[in-house]
């Protein structure tokens, strides 16, 4: 057998954001990272991902924090280590396309902030969604724009699909390409068959994400790294696994003393995993940290659901009285995502797919009620789908309105001229335009909250026009 080059394989830690977005509903507060920051900066991660995705809503909506502080405080004490984030294309971090340029002032402050690496997505993988948001990174000196591809299932869903997807990520500028498996449906010998494709096809580096739940993630990586993955995403071990990422200390466990040893040092590990520990159990104690999502969930291979989204369903169901409708709305799911065009599920698609299939259930009848996202999608507002949506759902859904063809976001105004006049009145820093503009509602509660701290009047329970605060 021939000798194997050496080609170490790059680990990017998970455990400031999706780890704890997928396991204890986004909930660590800055506190628990601080403590820990620097000992993570000695490790020589490739990355570290610590914002985006969720953390964002989570910060301002539960933890009452101000998720541009905590990204300012990460970035004081990661001297070394490149930050990561996770961008929704068009939708920045929420759950609808906002103009172009919020999405650009958006990336501007992402990177002022501290952010070195964006991840960006679309949930269509429609990559007219992230020209806006990929031209904002590279404009920024010293930000990678690695673009994901969303991974998914399907007829259309074919080795031809992702290469020539990369091929054209690759034309964008992109720095690297991600395959971003939010659900954990890539199975081991299918990695090897598409990490070998997309290497053939590009030269950029690719990364692999995977979660747990189906129970495959470190199997995947294994053949992966094997057929020349460069980067994998892992989380440390107390928030590991089930719907999280394989465990960061296995993985590098594993490599060692082979070509792709990562090189990291073990002992450090063992001390971040001993810092991670009691915070785990005082999550397990408290209920954040449910072990119903530390198992395999073998469902999400079968009706190929994402770990995020049965959860969803599951309490969407329960506030309908209607749990034992689970198994026809899992069965709903996959005609509902067809009657869409066969799209990822990742949200917001996923959000808008799954609470369609709950309507239709139970409603007695399908698409009684249609809600406006999945009009919106039927419309072409969320983009191209993969699969034509369904002819005659769509004559329903939109009337005579004929569905748009264009980029959406070419119809949506500037809005931050707008927005800026709005917030004036809260406005502390130039970022609190850009958290209004996501969350409107939630971050104008949360600027509320914070001028409560400072002076101990709580506006948000007062009346702003009479003047009348209760202290
Ligand atoms: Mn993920």
């Amino acid at each position: 057998m021939a000798e194997i080059e050496k080609k170490p394989v790059k680990i990017m830690e998970t455990i400031l954001r999706d780890a704890h977005q997928s396991l204890i509903a986004t909930r660590m507060p800055t506190s628990e990272m601080l403590p820990i920051v620097d000992k993570m900066d000695q490790v020589g991660y490739h990355a570290v991902e610590c914002w985006g995705g969720a953390t964002f809503d989570s910060c301002l909506r539960f933890l009452h924090e101000d998720p541009w502080d905590r990204l300012r405080k990460l970035r004081d004490g990661f001297k070394h280590t490149k930050l990561q984030m996770l961008f929704r294309g068009q939708n920045i971090l929420g759950y609808k396309p906002y103009a172009d340029d919020v999405v650009e002032y958006f990336v501007q402050k992402s990177v002022a902030n501290g952010i070195d690496i964006i991840r960006i997505f679309d949930c269509m993988n429609d990559l007219r969604n992230l020209e806006t948001c990929v031209k904002a990174a590279k404009k920024e000196k010293g930000a990678e724009a690695q673009i994901a591809l969303s991974y998914t299932l399907g007829d259309s869903y074919t080795l031809d699909y992702w290469t020539s997807k990369a091929k054209a990520i690759e034309e964008m500028g992109a720095d690297s390409i991600c395959i971003k498996d939010m659900a954990g449906l890539l199975l081991p010998y299918e990695a090897t068959e598409l990490v070998t494709a997309l290497k053939e096809a590009t030269s950029l580096p690719i990364e692999l994400h995977t979660h747990y739940t189906s129970g495959v993630a470190s199997m995947t990586y294994l053949k992966a790294v094997e057929a020349g993955v460069d980067i994998i995403d892992t989380a440390m071990s107390p928030f590991a696994m089930g719907t999280s990422q394989p465990a960061t200390e296995v993985m590098v466990k594993t490599f060692q003393g082979t070509p792709y040893d990562t090189g990291l040092d073990m002992k450090l590990l063992e001390e971040i995993a001993d810092y991670f520990r009691p915070y785990r159990d005082e999550c397990l104690d408290n209920g954040l940290l449910n072990p119903k999502n530390m198992g395999v969930n073998i469902k999400t291979l079968v009706y190929q659901v994402p770990g995020g989204m049965l959860s969803n369903l599951t309490s969407q169901l329960k506030q309908q009285h209607a749990e034992d409708k689970y198994y026809d709305v899992l069965e709903e799911v996959p005609k509902v995502r067809q009657d869409l065009g066969n799209p990822p599920l990742v949200t917001p698609s996923s959000q808008i797919v799954g609470t369609q299939a709950v309507f239709n259930v139970i409603m007695g009848e399908r698409y009684k009620m249609i809600t406006q996202e999945t009009k919106d999608i039927l419309a072409g507002k969320y983009g191209k789908t993969t699969d034509p949506v369904n002819p005659e759902l769509q004559k329903k859904a939109l009337g005579d309105t004929k569905p748009i063809t264009h980029r959406p976001a070419d119809d949506i105004a500037p809005e931050m001229d707008k927005l800026e006049k709005e917030v004036a009145a809260y406005k502390e820093q130039p970022e609190d335009t850009l958290s209004y503009a996501l969350f409107p509602q939630v971050a104008m509660d949360f600027f509320k909250y914070r001028d409560a701290q400072k002076t101990g009047v709580d506006a948000s329970k007062g009346d702003k026009e009479d003047k009348a605060y209760p202290v």
